[in-house]
C-alpha cells in the first residue's frame, strides 16, 4: 500500500491560450500522477463550474490561481495520507469538501485535476496503463473516432451554425485503418475548400472553418471529401454532427439558423434533420435540441431514434441523475461523457454505467479548449464505450488523444479489438416498419 504524500497544482495553458489547472499527485513510494483539466466554450447550464480568478489584470480574468490556492489550502490537507486505491472514497471527499451541487465553491477544475491525477498516480504505482486500471480486468474495445473536420458555432465564427461536422470511419477492421481514413479525408477536405475558394482557416478543434452559405453545404463538403478520398460513404465512413442546439435557442424557445436566415420550431428542426438524414450518410446527431427542451428531445427520438444515434451532451452534462431522467423520458439513444462536466472520475464512471445499463450508446469526449492530457483515450478504452470524439486529426492537443489510442492499439497487439460498425448495429439494421412505409 502507498499513500498520497504530496499534491501540487500549477497554472498551465490550454489550446486556446487560456489558463488551465494541472495537478501532480505524488505517492510516498515516489510515483507521481499528473493530469490537466480542459475547458468548454459551448458549456451547458447543468455542468459543474470551473473556478476562474476574475482578475482582469491577468489573462483577461481567466487565471486559475484561486483554484490552485483552494487545492493547496482546502483540499490537499484532506487527501494527503489517503490510499490512491480508494478512488471513489477520495472523490466523495472531494465532492463533500466542496459542498455545492455544481462544485462552485472549490471549482470543478480544481477537483477534477486531483481526481484524475490520483488515478494516474495509482496506475503508475501498480505499473499498468490507466486504461487497464479502469477496465477492472475486463477485456477492452478500441473506440470509433469521430473526427471533427469542419468547425462552426461557438468554435469558429463566420462558419456554419452547426458546431461540428464529423467524419466517422466505423467500417474498418482496425483503429489504425480508421485513423488513416480520417486523416486522408481531412486533407482532401482542405484541398476541396482551397479549390473552391472557401478558405482553409481552422477552428478551435482543428477542423476547417469555411465561410459557407448554408449548413447543408457542410454536409455536401464532407460527403465529397469522403468520396474523393476514395472511401465508401455509408459503408466505411459516415457523418456525425454536433448541432449544439442550445446555442441556437431564441428567447421564445425556437432555433435560429443564421446561415439559412430561418427561425424554426423544434418540430420544424426535426423535419430538417429528417431531410438531412434522408440525403446523407448521417449516423449520429448530438445535441439536436436545447438542453432543457425535453419535449423536443422525445419527439426527435420518436422520429429519428431508430435511424440515427441521438446523443445528449448539454442535455445531460454527464450527470447520472439527468441521464436517468432522460432514460425515463426516452429522450435520446446515447450520452456524451465529459469528465469536466461532472467533476470526478467516480461520477464519470457512474454516468457511463448508467448509460450502458439503459442499452444506450456512449461517446467519450474532449472539450474545445484542451491540453496535451490524454486521459480520455484511456477512459474510452478502459470502459469500452465504443466511441470517442477528440476533434480533428490535427493540432497537438487533438492528435495527442488519437496518438495515445494508436499506442494502446499497439500495446494490445493481437488482443486489439476495434469497435467499428458493431456500435451502430441497431441503426444500420434499421428497416422501416410497415406502417411507416409507403403502401401504394
Ligand atoms: C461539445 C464540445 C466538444 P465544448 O459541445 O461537444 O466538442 O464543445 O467543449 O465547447 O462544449
Ligand atoms: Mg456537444
Amino acid at each position: 500500500m502507498s499513500i498520497v504524500s504530496k499534491i501540487y497544482a500549477r497554472e498551465i495553458l490550454d489550446s486556446r491560450g487560456n489558463p488551465a489547472v494541472e495537478v501532480d499527485v505524488t505517492l510516498d513510494d515516489g510515483t507521481m500522477g499528473r493530469a490537466s483539466v480542459p475547458s468548454g466554450a459551448s458549456t451547458g447550464a447543468h455542468e459543474v463550474v470551473e473556478l476562474r480568478d476574475g482578475d482582469k489584470q491577468r489573462y483577461n480574468g481567466l487565471g486559475v490561481r484561486t483554484a490552485l490556492r483552494k487545492i493547496a489550502c482546502e483540499i490537499a490537507p484532506h487527501i494527503m495520507g489517503m490510499d490512491p486505491q480508494n478512488q471513489s472514497e477520495i472523490d466523495s471527499i472531494l465532492s463533500s469538501l466542496d459542498g455545492t451541487p455544481n462544485l462552485s465553491r472549490l471549482g470543478g477544475n480544481a477537483i477534477l485535476g486531483i481526481s484524475m491525477a490520483v488515478a494516474h498516480a495509482e496506475s503508475s504505482r501498480v505499473g499498468v496503463p490507466l486504461y487497464r486500471q479502469l477496465s477492472n480486468g475486463l477485456s477492452t474495445v478500441l473506440p470509433v473516432p469521430m473526427f471533427n473536420i469542419l468547425n462552426g458555432g461557438r468554435h469558429a465564427k463566420n462558419s456554419t451554425d452547426v458546431q461540428e461536422f464529423m467524419v466517422v470511419p466505423a467500417g474498418f477492421e482496425t483503429l489504425s485503418q480508421a485513423v488513416q481514413a480520417g486523416v486522408e479525408i481531412y486533407h482532401v477536405l482542405k484541398y476541396l475548400l482551397d479549390k473552391n475558394g472557401l478558405g482553409t482557416n481552422i477552428g478551435d478543434e482543428g477542423g476547417f472553418a469555411p465561410s459557407v452559405n448554408t449548413n447543408r453545404e457542410g454536409l455536401d463538403l464532407l460527403l465529397q471529401a469522403i468520396e474523393t478520398a476514395g472511401y465508401l460513404p455509408g459503408e466505411q465512413c459516415f457523418i456525425a454532427m454536433d448541432i449544439a442546439a442550445t446555442e441556437l435557442l431564441t428567447e421564445d424557445g425556437k432555433y435560429s439558423l443564421t446561415r439559412e436566415s430561418e427561425i424554426l420550431t423544434a418540430h420544424e428542426l426535426i423535419s430538417l434533420y429528417t431531410e438531412w438524414t434522408d440525403a446523407y450518410p448521417i449516423i449520429s446527431i448530438e445535441d439536436g435540441m436545447g438542453e432543457d427542451d425535453w419535449e423536443g428531445w422525445s419527439e426527435l427520438t420518436r422520429q429519428l431514434g431508430n435511424r440515427v444515434q441521438l446523443v445528449g451532451d448539454d442535455l445531460f452534462a454527464t450527470n447520472p441523475t439527468r441521464i436517468r431522467t432522460g432514460i425515463k423520458k426516452n429522450a435520446c439513444t446515447a450520452a456524451l461523457i465529459k469528465m469536466n462536466q461532472i467533476g470526478t472520475i467516480t461520477k464519470t464512471l457512474e454516468a457511463i454505467r448508467t448509460t450502458k445499463d439503459a442499452g444506450w450508446a456512449t461517446v467519450v469526449s474532449h472539450r474545445s479548449g484542451e491540453t496535451e492530457d490524454t486521459t480520455i483515450a484511456d477512459l474510452a478504452v478502459g470502459t469500452s464505450v465504443g466511441q470517442i470524439k477528440a476533434g480533428a486529426p490535427c493540432r497537438g492537443e487533438r492528435t495527442a488523444k488519437y496518438n495515445r489510442l494508436l499506442r494502446i492499439e499497439e500495446g494490445l497487439g493481437n488482443n486489439a479489438e476495434y469497435a467499428g460498425l458493431s456500435v451502430y448495429n441497431s441503426i444500420l439494421n434499421y428497416q422501416p416498419t410497415e406502417s411507416l412505409t409507403d403502401k401504394t
